[in-house]
């Protein structure tokens, strides 16, 4: 079923529902802002001060993070994260299969985002909700010349604690580490490997694994497992700010910043996307739940 809300003026919220699970998706940003399995709780985290104002971004659910992944190199000062997921997106189309629920949005060049990444392009994501979400990005280059872009669909997972959750799939996976600065591109960003004891929450963490397969987040001593398959993105990028950063953080609540964290497939660091005239690349991610906190 497709119904829709009005979250604020001017927010459009589409509600995706079946009897396997429930999301709800801005059309703001096509980002999705809350996923329901049947009988659980939500997979997703949100910030109780999320902002939603026309040119901001919204902390939490999943941000489309499109045609770059972080500042842009050649540019700082425009906007983090590029632009998919601080415009309107249409709806495109709505499909009940009985296991799933999709809808389409799409978001085409117009002389917005021709100012700010001067390329012709046509992006749908598909967002399916059913026994498990699935989000499928394809983006075609509709000029004449190739173009190339980062991206990522950047995933805030709800845990009871960070300091207490667990990850798997990274070990012996190679890093860049983007923590203290090196997400602003200021100094040499280190490199680790992930080793068998997991990821050491708590301080900040701001990684980028050169993974592309099965991640696991291990919430509340093995009370719930979150898995996020992917196909398409080389990278995942894994970010909590911590207790240092993230009470700084303004559209976070208090002690918001140790209830969630980010694993992201991604195309972030070297893995650009190249597209030729006429070509279509196709990401596509799949979050399963399993316990019911
Ligand atoms: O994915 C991690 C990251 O790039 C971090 O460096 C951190 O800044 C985060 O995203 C959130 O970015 P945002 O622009 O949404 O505040």
């Amino acid at each position: 079923m497709l119904t829709f809300k009005e979250t604020l003026p001017g927010f459009d919220t589409a509600i995706v529902s079946n009897r396997f699970s429930r999301a709800e998706v801005s059309l703001y940003g096509a980002q999705v802002l809350s996923w329901i399995p049947e009988g659980g709780e939500d997979a997703l985290f949100m910030g109780s001060k999320a902002v939603f104002e026309r040119g901001k971004a919204i902390r939490g659910g999943i941000p489309l993070c499109f045609p770059w992944f972080g500042p842009r190199k050649d540019d700082p000062s425009l906007p983090q994260h590029g632009f998919a997921r601080t415009l309107p997106w249409k709806p495109l189309s709505f499909e009940d299969e009985g296991e799933r629920s999709t809808l389409v949005l799409g978001l085409t060049d117009s002389p917005e985002t021709m100012r700010l990444w001067p390329h012709p392009f046509a992006a749908a994501l598909a967002i399916s909700a059913g026994a498990a979400l699935e989000l499928t990005l394809s983006v075609t280059n509709t000029g004449e010349e190739p173009l190339e872009y980062t991206d990522a669909l950047h995933a805030y997972f709800r845990v009871s604690e960070v300091t207490a959750a667990a990850t798997d799939g990274f070990e012996g996976i190679g890093y860049v580490d983007r923590a203290e600065g090196g997400a602003q591109g200021i100094g040499e960003p280190r490199r680790g490997t992930a080793g068998s004891g997991g990821i050491p929450f708590g301080g900040e963490i701001d990684r980028v694994y050169g993974t592309g397969e099965r991640r696991r987040i291990v919430d509340g001593g093995g009370k719930s497992r979150i898995t996020v398959w992917s196909e398409g993105f080389p990278d995942t990028v894994v970010w909590n700010p911590g207790r240092v950063k993230g009470p700084a953080i303004a559209d976070l609540g208090e002690g918001e910043w140790s209830r969630f964290l980010c694993v992201e497939p991604a195309a972030a660091g070297t893995n650009r996307i190249r597209l030729e005239p006429g070509a279509t690349a196709c990401q596509r991610m799949r979050i399963e739940k399993e316990g019911k906190r």
